[in-house]
């Protein structure tokens, strides 16, 4: 098979984290199209496919590279539009664009801010080095005061900034409606970032939200659930 998803993963290779190949995944299960999981680690992505990307998702469709999540989706949307569609036309597109910005600003910069000394732990050591020279860099700060200062908040608030969210899913399965759009892989891979690399609880029992991820979970012989949570 001559299509192949790079996916990040720690110092065990059979259990890929990462947010933005999560929404790969099932963008790919939605079209129905098979692929094989290349297993990276941090520090091997600027080398793969000659040096082709900075960041995973990587997917290599035959001759054709393409990185960034959102990127591949709108790909895979007008490579194989006779499958069904990720976005429901042009306006879901754009809306897909607003949920992404939600999901980046506010569900990311909390969960990394709970989860980040979790991920570390789960790396390899070469990859470990890199991650926390980089995070470090860009928090100002060490892995451990960001964890220190910041986890316990967040987890306290997280339910608050879902409410959006909540709110839509009293009426409706699914963010996309009646069915899974890629807005719905866009929340759920952050949230399965956190399943996977953290034991805390992120989302509580009884929680719309909480029903709606274990939906997703569910999906395309629930391949979200082929890694097990942390
Ligand atoms: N906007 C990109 C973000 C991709 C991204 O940030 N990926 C992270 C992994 S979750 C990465 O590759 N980071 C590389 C690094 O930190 O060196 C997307 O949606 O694909």
């Amino acid at each position: 098979m001559n299509r192949i998803l790079y996916a990040l993963c720690g110092a065990d290779r059979s259990r890929p984290f990462s947010p933005h190949v999560w929404k790969t995944v099932l963008s790919l299960a939605h079209k129905g199209l098979d692929f094989k999981t290349a297993p990276i680690g941090f520090t091997q992505i600027p080398v793969i496919e000659d040096a082709a990307t900075k960041t995973v998702p990587l997917l290599r469709d035959g001759d054709r590279l393409v990185s960034d999540s959102f990127d591949i989706a709108l790909y895979l949307e007008r490579t194989y539009p006779e499958r069904p569609s990720l976005f429901g036309g042009k306006g879901g597109e754009a809306m897909a664009r607003f949920i992404e910005s939600w999901s980046q600003t506010t569900l990311h910069m909390a969960l990394t801010r709970i989860i980040l000394l979790d991920i570390h732990d789960r790396l390899a050591p070469v990859d470990q080095a890199y991650f926390r020279a980089s995070r470090e860099a860009r928090f100002g700060t060490t892995l451990e005061a960001v964890v220190e200062t910041g986890a316990k908040a967040e987890l306290e608030t997280f339910a608050v900034k879902l409410e959006p969210l909540r709110t839509s899913l009293k009426r409706q399965p699914f963010i996309g409606g009646e069915a899974p759009l890629f807005a719905d892989y866009i929340v759920f891979g952050a949230l399965q970032w956190a399943r996977i690399t953290s034991p805390k609880t992120i989302l509580q029992d009884g929680d719309p939200v909480k029903d709606w991820f274990e939906r997703c979970l569910d999906l395309y012989d629930s391949v979200g659930r082929s890694v097990t949570a942390a």
